[in-house]
């Protein structure tokens, strides 16, 4: 039996499908959306949620883009899908091309992948290059090779991966039953926040919901090129996932930050870590660190008084599972050893 799942299957009516794009599934798609229980108070809003992209089948929201991506290859004839990554889109590249039957090469920025990721691609059976250069170094370099040769380019840039990611902010609306008045996102190459107000717009033109959300981008103090305006030459932050100096939807994310008069700040390696404790510690939310980076500002908005209470959603991209150097880093402290007697265990408790 075929699952009923998935993106294409429940969503293909906003999608660029047509009758011959071969109905691709690895059951991406419907995450739960899941109420805060600590972290709406101290974000100073009415409501927060958590958007769980980190439940899709890769462990991150590149899946719902990859699938339309990959069907519309397949359907082209293509034989062989690249792209440049930090690493999630690597994984889910891999991993729809395997379920796909297509060559997959990735490009990713060596010695700065987290090792889930590159174990992830390397399970899928991908060929990966690791480059001796960053993440924009490797997009130019796969943009280069696949007019070279007969290879579909699966980083957002491709439209299809946009028009697939779009379908989380139909999914809000429709769990919700209207638009948030914010939508938190962390933000690298920039496809994912475009996508998302792509989506809500689509939903308020379709009258699906009344209001359109203010997109609140947040990117890496040490990455943070949309904010200041410029190209950062040599990013650097702990969440990898958004080391990105020179995102491609550039345009597109000022536009979405300006017609939903909204905001793209930064936040820094240290308020990022602190928003993947707290979701983790007190949530119950295990994400990577560039998922914390859209909690981390709304905490700082609001600590700067700059919140206005309302219903916000913020979207945690990407599971905690993938980064386990960043995770074992953090929590040290908390491990200590026993031998099995009851009552070494009772002192290494503490009881
Ligand atoms: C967990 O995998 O760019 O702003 O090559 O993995 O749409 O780039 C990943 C990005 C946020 C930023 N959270 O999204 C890649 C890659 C996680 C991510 C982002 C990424 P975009």
């Amino acid at each position: 039996m075929t699952t009923t799942r998935g993106v294409l299957h429940r969503w293909g009516p906003v999608l660029p499908l047509t009758e011959n794009t071969p109905r691709l599934t690895l059951g991406e798609g419907e995450t739960p959306l899941v109420r805060s229980t600590y972290l709406e108070r101290e974000c100073g809003l009415d409501e927060l949620w958590f958007k769980l992209e980190s439940c899709n089948p890769t462990g991150s929201f590149k899946d719902r883009g990859m699938v339309v991506a990959v069907a519309r290859a397949v359907e082209e004839g293509s034989k062989a899908i690249m792209c440049a990554s930090t690493g999630n889109t690597s994984a889910s590249a891999a991993a729809y091309a395997a379920r796909a039957g297509l060559d997959c090469h990735v490009l990713v920025p060596g010695g700065r992948v987290a090792i889930g990721k590159l174990a992830q691609a390397v399970a899928f059976g991908c060929k990966i290059v690791e480059v001796d250069g960053n993440f924009d170094e490797a997009l130019n370099a796969a943009r280069d090779l696949t007019e070279r040769h007969p290879i579909s380019l699966v980083n957002s840039v491709n439209p299809n991966r946009i028009a697939g990611q779009k379908t989380a902010a139909y999914e809000i609306v429709h769990d919700l039953g209207d638009a948030p008045d914010f939508l938190a996102i962390p933000v690298g190459n920039a496809g994912n926040i475009t996508a998302y107000w792509k989506g809500f717009t689509e939903c308020a033109e379709r009258e699906l919901a009344t209001l359109h959300p203010r997109m609140l981008g947040f990117q890496a103090a040490g990455a943070a090129p949309l904010v200041h305006g410029e190209i950062v030459e040599t990013p650097d932050t702990v969440a990898t996932a958004i080391r990105i100096g020179n995102p491609a939807s550039w345009d597109t994310a000022i536009a979405a930050r300006d017609e939903s008069h909204g905001a793209i700040e930064a936040v820094t390696d240290e308020e990022i870590l602190e928003a993947y404790r707290l979701l983790a510690r007190n949530e119950g939310l295990f994400v990577e660190p560039a998922s914390a980076a859209g909690v981390a500002g709304l905490l700082k908005r609001h600590r700067e008084s700059r919140t206005e209470g309302g219903r916000a959603v913020a979207i945690l991209t990407g599971n905690g599972l993938k980064d386990l150097d960043t995770a074992l880093s953090q929590y040290e402290a908390q491990r200590t050893q026993a031998d099995t007697t009851v009552e070494s265990i009772e002192q290494a408790l503490g009881l």
